[in-house]
């Protein structure tokens, strides 16, 4: 097992990489390019100069998060085939440039929620993203958006203007969409880009639903044990893995963590974790 911490990039992280390099025992970064929206391809030169800039500061970078999934595919729409196939290109450029596990949602519009990203603590000034489940169900979708283009100050992935510009759209579109149907839509992604996974010697780790609930009347239908379990089984192979984040599935109390480890670190699907509190 390797430690490694989370890097939003250069410019749109306010931690350089050499205050992570002197972290006792960390090995590396879990890197991102949030630069590109979901479906389309990460070209191969773009990854290569930044795992070459992440490598020259003593880092490795073997795990990459927010390959995002396009809604079509989440939504089972007929122009999905083309993005698995740019998903699939992308998975090779990673791979190329020695990337192993891919972490990536199946969340449908929203990647994760808060409704504050910048709370303050009281007690020592400091600040923390916050999630208060009585304030959002007053606020609307769009609200949110807009709170967080207004506070945060950088892009965040899965906050891509460009990906919410037509939200409205992409909300209607999800009505009758049933977490059956979700999870059907769910196998025919990985259908299509695990076996390339498998092909190149990367692993595809899910991330769970963030908080652990569906919110705004969206199906989904990775937040349990049991909906992981479920996730595993779609299909049998070690490049079908979970990224178990520990603050995602913690919001929930009735999730036992250190069971959900364990379970799936049996079945060897536990390809990395994200350790954080709730
Ligand atoms: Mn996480």
């Amino acid at each position: 097992m390797k430690m490694t911490f989370r890097w939003y990039g250069e410019g749109n992280d306010p931690i350089p990489l050499k205050y992570i390099k002197q972290i006792p025992n960390c090995s590396g970064i879990m890197g991102v390019l949030d630069q590109y929206a979901a479906g389309e391809v990460w070209p191969e030169d773009v990854i290569g100069d930044y795992v070459k800039h992440v490598n020259a500061a003593g880092l490795e970078v073997e795990v990459i998060e927010s390959v995002n999934v396009h809604e079509d595919i989440k939504l089972g729409l007929p122009s999905r085939d083309r993005y698995i196939d740019n998903y699939r290109h992308t998975v090779r450029n990673l791979a190329k440039h020695g990337i192993k596990v891919i972490i990536y949602n199946f969340m449908p519009v929203f990647d994760w929620l808060r409704t504050d990203l910048a709370r303050e603590i009281p007690e020592d000034g400091s600040n923390s993203l916050y999630y208060d489940e009585q304030e959002l169900l007053g606020m609307t979708p769009q609200m949110i958006v807009e709170r967080t283009a207004e506070t945060s100050g950088f892009t965040l992935p899965g906050w891509e203007p460009e990906r919410l510009a037509d939200l409205d759209r992409v909300m209607k579109l999800y009505e009758g969409v049933s977490q059956t149907q979700l999870l059907e839509n769910f196998k025919y992604f990985l259908e299509g880009v695990i076996p390339t996974c498998e092909e190149v010697g990367v692993r595809l780790a899910v991330h769970p639903d963030d908080p652990a609930w569906p919110i705004f009347g969206l199906p989904r239908i990775v937040h349990t044990k049991e909906q992981l379990q479920a996730i595993v089984d779609l299909v049998d192979s070690p490049a079908n893995s979970l990224c178990v984040c520990t603050g995602s599935l913690g919001s929930n109390p009735a999730n036992d963590i250190v069971d959900i480890l364990r379970t799936f670190s049996e079945q060897g699907r536990l390809a990395c974790a994200h350790v954080r509190n709730v």
